[in-house]
């Protein structure tokens, strides 16, 4: 079995409110081009599909035409997704049935029934292999040795020793989680979860959540994150990709290799290394060069405070040139003494999308403002708004 892993495609993400529409739209036809050019028996998507719970219209649109242009370039190719904490859950399942009707299986949440019925829901039969497919699913709700009990149920089934591959949306113990604000133990108000427990006997982990593409140690290759395939951080600065993995038999080590995706407009932090005081990172922006379409972000060099009209220079500079400007990042020289966040200027807090106002005050008085929070918000915002 032949299939393509991917995940945190983030559908819908602004950058400082900037519209990336055509970017994703590049995107996916990118990922549609790899699938056919590889000939995968499988498009697995382990999460994160929008980036919001309540995606815009034309993000959901995009969706839709996206997979409906794969499948039928190839007809063949059976598509998996499944929601991460991004998504959510209910409106992943809304359209399950008419996607199955087209091939496409759509897995929101685990479901409520007993454990036979949720093993029965999350094992995806495919001609040439078994396919788990576990949705974000948060840990209070998650029935005790669910991975175990998947990989026993597939044992069970696979009389022809075909592979197994197990798709999660998750933190596990070990990961390299550069690129999120958080370290790698608790990514997005997720616990990580162990990686030997997750592995079991699966040949294969599709793993989705932690945006840098990597192979969890010690696993001979078989626990992966693919990574985001567009870039959704200035710090996400690694190369992007989706992966592409092939398994002869159950028990078989996976051959794997990875296709990279180009960035249409690419995030560039200046300078390259460290911050530099205001008057020489404009000099340097000024250098850029004019035709090259890109997001930029300034770390500029702090003593006290920065000029109010800081981000107004940087703004002419970039209005001559096909970059998008977005933000100056303030780093201090002088650390000692200053402690906590510092003063956004009400340019940068304008540019700043409702959820992150109030996940920054929730930080500075000590919440932690989980992924379900952040959920919640964005309903109560939606609801609002209509
Ligand atoms: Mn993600």
């Amino acid at each position: 079995m032949k299939f393509i892993h991917t995940s945190d495609w983030h559908l819908g993400h602004q950058l400082y409110n900037y519209d990336r529409s055509e970017e994703f739209a590049e995107m996916l036809e990118q990922i549609i081009n790899i699938v056919a050019d590889e000939k995968a028996d499988a498009l697995l998507v382990s999460g994160d599909v929008f980036h919001s719970s309540v995606p815009s219209l034309s993000a959901q649109r995009m969706f839709a035409d996206a997979v409906m242009s794969l499948r039928r370039r190839c007809p063949d190719t059976a598509v998996i997704i499944t929601a991460g904490n991004h998504d959510s859950a209910s409106r992943h399942e809304i359209f399950a049935e008419p996607w199955r009707e087209l091939g496409v299986t759509m897995i929101g949440h685990i479901g409520s029934g007993d454990i036979d019925e949720i093993l029965d829901r999350l094992i995806i039969r495919l001609p040439k292999g078994f396919v788990a497919a576990v949705p974000y699913c948060n840990e209070r709700m998650m029935p005790d040795g669910l991975f175990e009990a998947l990989s026993q149920r597939i044992t069970e089934l696979n009389n022809d020793r075909l592979p197994s591959v197990l798709m999660a949306h998750t933190a596990v113990s070990g990961c390299d989680a550069t690129g999120h604000k958080e370290d790698g133990r608790n990514v997005g108000g997720i616990d990580a979860i162990d990686a030997e427990r997750l592995a079991a006997d699966f040949d294969y982990v599709a793993l989705g959540h932690i945006h840098r593409p990597q192979v969890i140690n010690n696993t001979d290759g078989r626990l992966r994150y693919s990574g985001t395939p567009l870039a959704v951080s200035f710090d996400e600065e690694y190369e992007h990709s989706v992966t592409v993995v092939s398994l002869a038999t159950h028990g078989a080590e996976p051959e794997v290799h990875t296709v990279s995706v180009t960035q249409p407009r690419p995030l560039v932090t200046l300078p390259v290394g460290a911050p530099r005081p205001l008057e020489e990172v404009l000099s340097i922006f000024k250098r850029y060069p004019d035709s090259l379409p890109s997001y930029i972000r300034l770390n500029v060099l702090v003593d006290s405070f920065l000029p109010p009209d800081a981000t107004n220079k940087a703004r002419i500079i970039a209005d001559q040139k096909q970059c998008r400007f977005c933000i100056i990042n303030q780093i201090r020289s002088d650390s000692s003494g200053v402690s906590g966040q510092i003063p956004l200027t009400v340019e940068e807090f304008r540019n700043l999308e409702p959820v992150e106002i109030v996940s920054r005050y929730a930080e500075s008085t000590g919440i932690n403002f989980s992924d379900d929070m952040r959920t919640l918000f964005d309903e109560v915002l939606q609801s609002l708004n209509t």
